[in-house]
């Protein structure tokens, strides 16, 4: 493949897919028109991938998830491929910046966050790996709203990824499935009938997932969701064309929108209908391929691996039953154990208030037929296994952990902290039921978009280290390590770090009017706001340490940008006064003369997938700083010490392992272990006592309280402060002056560039077992039981 192939290609697309002449084409037509001459080079590889899984007769994984936050896609497919430079040529002789071409295309938000990416990266370690298989998930026609501030407030505004032509996706009008809900279910000669009075078209649209080096590729199957009869010509002919439109406008609600989370009521119903929805489509689907390939269901198992990312697809489980039990006559406990040996159940989280629980009489009333197999499974496993405490129906609810919990044959934590809490915390009765049910499987990161593509800098210099096999071979990173000693490895460390850096300050300049020093540490805390990532803690120790640079200008100080960026939940009232409290603080303290060289906070309002591409490459210190025991891996930490950002944080998810592997001496380490804090809580009025020891910490509430950040309004932000000072349950105050402490001994590392240089390599070099490659060959062996269909890159010979 010449650059003057892929150029012909994109000039044939440009006139012919695109009907335009290059005098006349916009930056969107020659990014589509790349776009699908890329595209082109993955239909071969796809096809024999699928011929290649075909012709293996094994065994399929079928990952299902509500999300999957894929953000763009051509640089990717471009990075897999290795046309770099052939793609920028391209660009460039047709007289368009290859990097505007790239920044034209919308960022697919179909996720909130962590979950959703790591269901992204996994798709790129399945396809890289070899490992056969489907990503299954829901084409909402509007991902993850669009986040901006006003006045320092967090507004939302509905995303609009697919008003444009979407360049990967292939509609599959002729894979379509009925989708029935509500009804009834009747005894019919002994049997169980359900008669549903509704239903709803899942359609196919597929987009391929191409591997590291295009080696194998496999496939992202999204449903939309269609009217049965998509348009009443009575009604329109009666005049009544609102009416007329109706059927189609309900029936594609359900993949109208991504939820931006559930902490309201309004929707609920929709939100399991979701599920429901994709969740039938894709279990259609599987055993639509299966029964082509092979005869006896009870054989699903050795062919069929479903693995549920979270409980939103939980309902995978009844389903299975009854299209086994009520649709194929399989006997029902054969099917129940059919079903069981198929599906994998993830969890990542411990938060109550997170996992899900639907009340019965709504199961009822969207899914009758199922609610009667729960009770039966609930029932059985109560007789064969008699409990105290873990009843999938209690307190009239559908509780969908347990659901899952009790129908998967193998449940897995995101990180080993977080493993070890679900064995002794959210599910310790069926932990002690199923000893050998739940596993760990570490989260991980592709380094394809992570390091190849998001970080040229460092991407060219380790290249040229130690060659290019560690980007299918993470672990190789640590042949990095004797380099740090080498004055000239480590002036082009720091010089990559430093290209970074001016380019973040040259985006934050030229998009937020704001201007930052690249010499300055770039302290970077970057995720979904929530209490118990604690952005607060953050902020308060901004302005305390404000208040110290004012208190003795002539210190000796570090100067640092403090950036933030994140949404909100828009029901989540207090994390929303959060970001109004960042933006208030940033308002005040970048105005301030006498700080001004030290200090600055900076907040890009639309954090998305293509921000945290921009500003990990360039961050000197990663802030993941969560209570202890509540983040269930983080994967963002693990991006920001692969490319060079050492921790400040807890011992906290992932942070545990991160620390393990980096070495304590390259972590910034502080706050209570879980336990601690669990210990904490029952002290009565620990805020209080907090804050009374803490005379920076009261200084900072006061002045928060007392107007100082939002012209005298003294109520704007009661509801954090009255929280932290009265409740607390995410002990920031109690946390905090060891926070304070850990960010001086940062400053004080920070002022010897050549140590903290090394300590940043040194991150880079040790932290290649946070690939999601390694993650998903572990779910390979240890859940799927599955083997891959191509050689490992180990074995290639490199280039
Ligand atoms: C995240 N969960 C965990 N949930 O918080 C994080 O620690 C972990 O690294 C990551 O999963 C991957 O394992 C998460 O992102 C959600 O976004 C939910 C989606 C549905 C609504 C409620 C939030």
């Amino acid at each position: 493949m010449t650059h003057a192939d892929l150029r012909s290609d994109t000039l044939r697309h440009l006139e012919f897919s695109l009907g335009k002449d290059l005098p006349h084409a916009h930056v969107y037509d020659v990014r589509m028109a790349l776009s699908l001459a890329v595209r082109d080079r993955i239909i071969t590889p796809w096809f024999a991938s699928t011929r290649a899984a075909y012709a293996a007769r094994g065994k399929r994984v079928y990952y299902l998830s509500m999300e999957f936050l894929i953000g763009r896609l051509l640089e990717d497919a471009i990075v897999n491929l290795g046309l770099m430079d052939e793609a920028r040529a391209v660009c460039e002789s047709c007289g368009f910046d290859f990097a505007t071409v790239l920044a034209n295309e919308p960022d697919a938000a179909l996720g909130n966050g962590g979950l959703g990416r790591l269901a992204a990266c996994f798709l790129d370690s399945m396809s890289t790996l070899g490992c056969p298989g489907h990503g299954y998930g829901i084409r909402y026609e509007h991902g993850l709203f669009q986040q901006r501030f006003e006045d320092g407030v967090q507004i939302e505004e509905p995303e609009e990824w697919l008003r444009q032509k979407h360049a990967w996706e292939f509609e599959r009008p002729e894979v379509m499935y009925g989708i029935a809900f509500g009804g009834h279910v009747r005894d019919h000669d002994g049997r169980r009938v359900w008669e549903p009075d509704e239903q709803v078209l899942a359609k196919a649209h597929d987009t391929p997932v191409i591997g590291w080096r295009g080696r194998w590729a496999n496939t992202l199957r999204l449903w939309g969701a269609e009217a049965v009869h998509g348009f009443d010509l009575a009604a329109f002919n009666r005049g009544d064309y609102m009416g007329a439109t109706a059927p189609e406008a309900l029936a594609r609600t359900i993949s109208r929108v991504l939820y931006p989370d559930d902490t309201s009521d309004a929707g609920k119903e929709l939100r399991l209908r979701q599920e429901y929805f994709f969740t039938a489509a894709s279990l259609r689907d599987i055993l639509r391929r299966f029964c082509g390939e092979h005869e006896d269901l009870a054989a699903l198992p050795r062919h069929v691996a479903i693995q549920l990312n979270d409980t939103h697809p939980a309902i995978a489980g009844p389903e299975l039953i009854r299209l086994l039990h009520d649709e194929h006559g399989m006997d029902f406990d054969t099917a129940e154990d059919t079903a069981r040996g198929c599906l994998g159940y993830t969890n990542h989280t411990l938060m109550p208030e997170a996992l899900e629980r639907w009340p019965e009489w709504l199961m009822d009333r969207v899914l009758p037929r199922h609610l009667e197999i729960i009770g039966r499974i609930d029932e059985g496993h109560a007789r064969a296994h008699p409990h105290r405490n873990a009843h999938i129906l209690s307190d009239g609810n559908v509780n969908m952990g347990e659901l899952s919990f009790i129908m998967a044959h193998k449940v897995n934590g995101v990180s080993a902290l977080h493993t070890d809490l679900v064995k002794d915390t959210v599910f310790a009765e069926l932990h002690r039921l199923h000893p050998d049910r739940i596993v760990n499987q570490t989260n991980g990161v592709t380094p394809r978009r992570w390091i190849v593509a998001a970080n040229p800098a460092l991407r060219k210099l380790v290249g040229d280290t130690i060659g290019p096999r560690w980007v299918s071979d993470l672990e190789r990173l640590s042949e990095l390590e004797p380099h740090v000693d080498d004055a000239g490895f480590m002036d082009a460390y720091a010089a990559a770090k430093r290209t970074n850096k001016e380019a973040l300050a040259r985006w934050l300049r030229e998009t937020q009017g704001v201007t930052v020093n690249p010499a300055a540490m770039f302290d970077i805390q970057i995720k979904r706001i929530h209490e118990y990532k604690r952005q607060h803690m953050n902020i308060l120790e901004t302005i305390a340490l404000w208040n110290a640079i004012r208190e003795d200008p002539n210190g000796e100080w570090t100067p640092r940008v403090k950036i933030f960026g994140g949404k909100a939940a828009p029901g989540y009232v207090l994390a929303k006064e959060i970001i109004h409290l960042i933006n208030d603080v940033g308002r005040v303290i970048n105005a301030d003369p006498v700080t001004r060289d030290w200090l600055q906070v900076v907040y890009p309002p639309n954090y998305n997938v293509t921000m945290a591409e921009r500003l990990i490459p360039a961050a000197d210190l990663s802030e993941q700083i969560s209570t202890a025991g509540k983040e269930a891996s983080g994967t963002g930490n693990m991006k920001f010490a692969m490319n060079g950002a050492p921790t400040i944080g807890t011992l906290d998810g992932a942070n545990v392992e991160i620390r393990e592997r980096v070495g304590a001496e390259n972590f910034f380490l502080f706050g209570m272990t879980a336990p601690e804090v669990v210990a904490r809580r029952t002290v009565e009025g620990h805020a209080a006592q907090a804050i009374d020891a803490s005379p920076r910490l009261a200084q900072a509430l006061e002045q928060v309280a007392s107007g100082v950040f939002s012209d005298g309004d003294t109520d704007r932000y009661r509801g954090v402060v009255d929280n932290l000072r009265h409740h607390d349950f995410f002990v920031v105050c109690s946390d905090f002056d060891g926070y304070w402490d850990a960010q001086r001994r940062v400053d004080a590392a920070f002022r010897d560039p050549a140590g903290w240089m090394r300590m940043a390599a040194l991150n880079t070099a040790r932290s290649g077992w946070f690939s999601s490659d390694r993650t998903i060959r572990g779910y390979m062996a240890e859940v799927w039981d599955i083997a891959p269909l191509i050689a490992p890159a180990s074995d290639l010979a490199a280039e």
